[in-house]
């Protein structure tokens, strides 16, 4: 599989694979959300920027529509706004920029 497949498949595996463990099916409850963020994000600095030791803040953070639970859109946003993070850190771009916004890294909305 090209490594953009590879991506978006995952993704959506991930997603699926927690979301549909317990509660609701295809929505991320606080220990759903737990686990997908200790499970399959090991880097620091990517945990840090959604607050993953604090479920509650990531949890605020996440939960766009504040239902209490994190949909497929939700999931996505998080994944691209680290993706984000970690395309300023890899660029240099954005040190100024996201100055005391650090677990906001540059959210446009
Ligand atoms: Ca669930
Ligand atoms: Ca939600």
């Amino acid at each position: 599989m090209a490594r953009l497949d590879q991506v978006i498949t995952n993704i959506v595996d991930i997603f699926l694979e927690y979301a549909d463990d317990e509660g609701k099916k295809r929505q991320l409850n606080k220990e759903e959300l737990k686990k997908v963020l200790e499970q399959e994000i090991q880097s620091p600095e990517l945990k840090s920027k959604i607050n993953a030791g604090d479920i509650e803040e990531a949890m605020e953070t996440l939960d766009k529509n504040h239902d209490g639970e994190i949909n497929f859109r939700e999931f996505c946003r998080c994944v691209s706004d680290l993706a984000k993070c970690y395309y300023h850190k890899k660029t240099g771009k954005g040190g100024k920029k996201f100055k005391g916004k650090d677990h906001e890294c540059g959210q446009e909305d």
